[in-house]
């Protein structure tokens, strides 16, 4: 800290940026711009360097402190969008006392000086890398505040019960007595909390998925038109499709965007047990990715019911499996979702495309996309986090169960609330901050 910091935080398109904070910032700013700019006004100048050759020329953004990102001195230089115009600015920065900015420097320190909270910054990050207007609008959310306060929300009310709690250690003998009402003191305080947290984590966990791109994975035996439908959600020939089975050999990953969410699609080799050694890899990697998918679509050719592959049980047995049954142009059966032994089937034809609709709407609802309205984006930090404070207000009640401890209960509670600091950084190491803002673009 301390320590004056610079880098482009944009380049590659028409304009470039070069982003620059810290104290040195107005000794920087008339070093280059041979004047001190107006506060937080577009000023048109030529940028100079130390010799006073003109590298460019562009609009000079200039923010004195607090009152900026960082909450330090910024200044902004937006230039012409070339590397070689970008660095020869940045070079000049350099040249005048600041230092290249680590990756996320600048959020991390919006951070330290209190403009954003920890979710907030990693929701920076999500918006950056968001792929699909669902979920940006979901990391401007999270963005403005909307998941820390609940956060925040949830410390309060463990404060509160735990001030309610430790008014009640030195009375501990009083318990027994008509004074102390069980179920407004304990009971109820800890199954509301534990509600709270629970509804949370839902909306966390939905949170998740919205950034991370749901990872579907397409299995079956050969020949059932696997890559077919790969092709079809992707809407280009990203397989290749042929009547030889045993064609698809390596895992071949693609984008679908769908109605706004992203999926990562995965197409494999076909399962049948047998073929040479390439072919064994292939189907090897098919059955580790099925275990790591989020939703496995089991394609079967309605055609050839008989073609059924050894490791349908296998897969069957995982969480979330789709079947599809494709080809219905041949069968002539009629497309749709159906319910078969329990097990949710949709029939469609690959080729033709007709039935693709219910598939779709399948993988819509199973992305998550109920609605978004009113969802933000979250990280698995911080589902850890709360699942962590759910396994802590068990024990805070199983405490109360078998021995009333009341201290013991507080203490149990102030860990919580601790493990509830660390996703909005009101708690932090520097070894969960490096870590964080370790993934974040340069210049952001
Ligand atoms: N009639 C018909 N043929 C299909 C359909 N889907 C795939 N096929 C054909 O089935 C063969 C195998 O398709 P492919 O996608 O390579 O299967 P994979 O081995 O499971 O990836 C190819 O000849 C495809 O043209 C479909 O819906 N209808
Ligand atoms: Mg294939």
């Amino acid at each position: 800290m301390g320590e004056t910091i610079a880098a482009v935080a944009a380049s590659g398109g028409a304009i470039g940026i070069v982003r620059v904070s810290g104290s040195l910032v107005p000794h920087i700013a008339a070093g280059i711009l041979g004047r001190i700019p107006p506060a937080r006004r577009a000023l048109y100048a030529p940028f100079m360097d130390a010799e006073g050759v003109v590298l460019d020329e562009g609009i000079a953004l200039y923010f004195p402190a607090p009152h900026s990102f960082t909450g330090e001195w910024v200044l902004e230089l937006q230039g012409h969008g070339s590397p070689a115009v970008l660095g020869a600015i940045l070079s000049a920065c350099f040249s005048l006392g600041a230092r290249p900015a680590r990756p996320g420097e600048f959020s991390q320190r919006a951070f330290l000086n209190d403009k954003i909270d920890l979710a907030q910054a990693e929701a920076i990050a999500d918006l950056i890398t968001s792929r699909s207007k669902d979920a940006a609008q979901a990391a401007m959310r999270s963005l403005h505040g909307v998941f820390s306060d609940h956060v925040h929300a949830l410390v309060e009310s463990l404060t509160l019960w735990r001030a309610h709690i430790e008014a009640w250690i030195d009375f501990s003998e009083d318990m027994e007595s008509e004074d102390f009402n069980e179920k407004e003191i304990i009971l109820a305080p800890l199954q509301r909390i534990q509600q709270d947290i629970s509804n949370l984590l839902v909306q966390v966990q939905r949170g998740v998925r919205l950034r991370n791109r749901l990872p579907v994975a397409i299995l079956g035996p050969p020949n059932a038109g696997k890559s077919t439908l790969m092709n079809r959600l992707a809407a280009r020939e990203v397989s290749i499709v042929s009547a030889i089975p045993g064609t698809t050999r390596d895992v071949i990953k693609e984008e679908v965007m769908l109605d706004g969410v992203v999926l990562q699609v995965a197409d494999t080799a076909g399962l049948h047990g047998a073929g040479d050694d390439i072919e064994k890899e292939g189907q090897r990697r098919a059955l580790d990715h099925g275990e790591t998918a989020d939703l496995i679509l089991w394609v079967e050719d309605d055609a050839e019911p008989m073609r059924v592959s050894e490791h349908k049980a296998r897969i069957l047995a995982l969480p979330e499996v789709l079947i599809v049954r494709n080809k219905i142009d041949i069968t002539g059966r009629a497309p749709g979702v159906w319910d078969d032994d329990g097990r949710k089937t949709i029939t469609l034809s690959a080729c033709t495309g007709e039935g693709m609709e219910y598939l779709e709407n399948e993988l819509l609802s199973r992305s998550g996309k109920v609605s978004t309205e009113g969802d933000f984006t979250a990280r698995s930090r911080h589902v850890d986090a709360l699942i962590k404070a759910e396994e802590g207000l068990m024990r805070v009640g199983a405490i109360w169960r078998n021995n009333r401890e009341l201290e013991l209960m507080a203490e149990e509670l102030l860990a919580v609330q601790h493990i509830l600091g660390e996703i909005t950084g009101a708690v932090s190491n520097e070894e969960l901050l490096d870590r964080i803002f370790s993934e974040f673009c340069i210049g952001k």
